[in-house]
């Protein structure tokens, strides 16, 4: 049953409900993300039910999303735009750093505070509609929602830069070869394609998925040494666990899935 949250929707799917599709609601404004929407993100994934495994966030309409609701920007002064970027910030680390890995399933705009959400994914699918811009930097602004941190690990400061000072629009090729999607489909088909993505994601052992969720981006930010060591304590847990066990036994037995060339 469809949980709706003002312009967010909620479907749990799967024969275990293991799959979260949340739906940014709101096409009429192109998705744009208002502080309430903003903040309906944010306790979706704080109250995630606990049969979920995966998730996928995708836009209803012709875009994923416009990014920040410019009309709820004019009258703040510099102390509500401090707070209002911090809230961003939790909000979106709910999604990077909370309780499931999330694909994203781009169409259409993915654009300033859009692609900050984007970002804030573990896997993004671009259909071949998408487009991906920055245009903070020809409104007078600068991005807010963690995309200055989170943007440059996809493509490296260099080319946010460039979108940022130069107004450039990257289209789904361009934006999958640079890095800001790892999956580019056929118009219309990123959704289906996300969705596989995440029941496939869901099928894993829960605690390999939380070492990558929770450590590799930590380990990325370590000095070589630091990673090393936060590594090998990782990979003890996760080996640990008796779910580890009995897929290695499975395939030592001959029960387990080989790896295949796609
Ligand atoms: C909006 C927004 C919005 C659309 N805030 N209302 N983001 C931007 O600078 C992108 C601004 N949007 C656009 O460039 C275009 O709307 C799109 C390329 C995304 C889509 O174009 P299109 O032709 O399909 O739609 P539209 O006719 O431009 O917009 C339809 C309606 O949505 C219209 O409202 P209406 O009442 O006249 O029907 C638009 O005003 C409204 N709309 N985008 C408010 N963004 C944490 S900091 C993040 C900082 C940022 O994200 S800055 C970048 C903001």
């Amino acid at each position: 049953m469809p949980i709706q949250t003002n312009d967010l929707t909620i479907e749990l799917r799967g024969d275990q409900q293991q799959i979260a599709l949340i739906t940014l609601n709101r096409p009429s404004k192109r998705n744009a993300l208002n502080d309430g929407l903003v903040l309906a993100l944010r306790d979706v994934f704080q109250g995630m039910p606990h049969s979920v495994r995966a998730a996928v966030i995708h836009g209803n309409g012709d875009h994923f999303c416009a990014g920040l609701d410019l009309s709820e920007l004019s009258e703040r002064n510099a102390a509500a735009g401090l707070h209002h970027s911090r809230m961003w910030h939790h909000a979106l680390d709910q999604v990077e750093r909370g309780p499931v890995p999330v694909v994203a399933a781009l169409h259409g705009a993915v654009v300033g505070g859009g692609l900050e959400l984007a970002s804030a994914c573990h896997i993004r699918v671009a259909d071949a509609s998408s487009f991906f811009a920055l245009p903070e930097g020809s409104r007078g602004i600068f991005v807010g929602g963690g995309g200055s941190v989170r943007i440059p690990r996809l493509i490296g400061t260099a080319r946010m830069a460039d979108m940022m000072f130069t107004g450039r629009v990257l289209s789904a090729e361009e934006g999958e070869r640079s890095g800001l999607a790892q999956y580019l489909v056929p118009q219309g088909t990123a959704l289906d394609k996300a969705l596989e993505l995440a029941t496939r994601i869901a099928a894993n052992a829960p605690l390999t998925n939380y070492a990558l969720m929770q450590a590799l981006p930590r380990i990325a930010e370590q000095p070589a040494d630091h990673g090393f060591f936060t590594e090998a304590l990782i990979s003890a847990i996760v080996q640990d666990a008796p779910e580890a066990k009995a897929r290695v036994r499975e395939f030592l037995e001959g029960r387990g899935p080989k790896v295949k060339k796609q």
